[in-house]
């Protein structure tokens, strides 16, 4: 299949799905085109079945906003055209699948149809979407899309629940690609971090407050009451000042220590003990699964998708938003006991598998095929 595919090229969960998808169909022999404003994080690799087409910033001085939504529309009419693209699939409602129903009806005037596919994510639905301001235009959009899915049953029945959708929603969840998420000796690393064999937990985000970054300080601090520890934490945004501050306060600033962004984050995951996820929503926790697959068990909170991915009393365990004691209480009790961290280990190993890329890709590429087949009689 020749397959377009529209994102955020960021480090937020939804462009690293749709570019590890990308890199995943390309590697299958389909022919995969992103378009995107910058050339997406986790695309740093040559691929023969892998092109890039940038949109172009227009700054005329009588814009104040770009009209962003426009110079993509006009960019996916001219790559599903020349490149003969069977099949658009865009991630994250806003203002993708918008932008993809406007493509397509340009496009059906010049006699083709164009098959879109909206996968949707968390935020477009949970805290975005439903707000005044974009509600209307996104269950119409999602609506257009010839196909839609969603990453996790929570996210399908948040949807469903909060818009008028008229069509089935197709839960596929978020996969893991074990060629590079996978537990790999770094022994110097871990003696440069933890030179006296503290414990290593770590939290990644793009430090919005949904993620409640705040809490992972929290946690931390209980946990380093009770045993020699030590915090990563990876990522940036909006938070990590007022976070920084916390540490500060709290005057654990030399057990901590601020990454920023890094591409790769497997090889920090490959030293850690725990990973403290304790967001105030999380529609799947891809991080998580992520840490999962280097054997690192998860606390978390229960919200959203997260209890699909990490499993209470097995891979980790899971509290109610912003119960720091809690979930430092749990922390402790893994970290306290060899064995117990063993097994957690080797259960979040056994959970990730579930999500392998092997198993998940599969389901893309039916649904892809559904989809085609579903539409080919479309009348132009
Ligand atoms: O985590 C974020 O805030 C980024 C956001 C995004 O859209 O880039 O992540 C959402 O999509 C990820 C991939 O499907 C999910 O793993 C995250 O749970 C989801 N974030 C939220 O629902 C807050």
């Amino acid at each position: 299949m020749r397959i377009g595919i529209v994102c955020y090229p960021t480090f937020g969960g939804s462009g690293v799905v749709a570019t590890e998808l990308g890199l995943g169909l390309a590697k299958k022999g389909h022919q995969v085109h992103f378009i995107t404003y910058k050339r997406p994080a986790r695309l740093s690799v040559f691929h023969e079945n892998i092109y890039f087409h940038e949109v172009s910033q227009v700054n005329y001085p009588l814009f104040e906003y770009e009209p962003y939504d426009t110079s993509l529309t006009s960019k996916l009419v001219d790559v599903v055209k020349y490149e003969n693209l069977d099949l658009l699939h865009v991630h994250y409602a806003i203002p993708h699948a918008t932008v993809a129903y406007m493509a397509k009806k340009i496009l059906l005037q010049q006699g083709k149809y164009l098959p879109v596919v909206t996968t949707l994510h968390g935020t477009d639905i949970t805290l975005v979407g439903i707000d005044h301001s974009f509600a209307p235009v996104v269950e119409f959009s999602i609506n257009k899309s010839d196909g839609i899915t969603a990453v996790s049953q929570f996210l399908k029945d948040k949807t469903e629940e909060y818009f008028n959708i008229e069509k089935d929603i197709k839960v596929i969840h978020n996969f893991i690609d074990f060629t590079r998420f996978k537990k790999v000796d770094k022994n110097h690393f871990r003696k440069a971090i933890a030179p006296n064999d503290e414990k290593i937990l770590m939290h990644i985000s793009n430090f919005r407050k949904v993620k409640r970054v705040q809490d992972v300080i929290r946690v931390f601090k209980k946990v380093q009451d009770k045993m020699p520890a030590k915090l990563l934490m990876i990522g940036d945004g909006p938070e990590r000042q007022n976070c920084e501050e916390l540490c500060r306060s709290m005057g654990i600033c030399g057990d901590i220590r601020f990454l920023g962004k890094q591409d790769a984050i497997e090889e920090l995951l490959a030293v850690t003990d725990l990973f403290l996820l304790p967001s105030g929503n999380e529609s799947f926790g891809l991080v998580a699964l992520e840490a999962m697959a280097c054997e690192v068990p998860v606390i978390s909170s229960n919200v959203g998708g997260i209890p699909e991915v990490n499993i209470e009393g097995v891979t980790g365990f899971l509290s109610d938003i912003g119960d720091v004691e809690a979930m430092s209480a749990n922390a402790i009790r893994i970290l306290e006991n060899p064995d117990m961290l063993a097994k957690f280990r080797a259960n979040a190993l056994a959970q990730a598998k579930n999500f392998d890329i092997e198993i998940i890709l599969p389901q893309y590429e039916d649904y892809y095929l559904s989809i085609l087949e579903h539409t080919r009689h479309q009348v132009v």
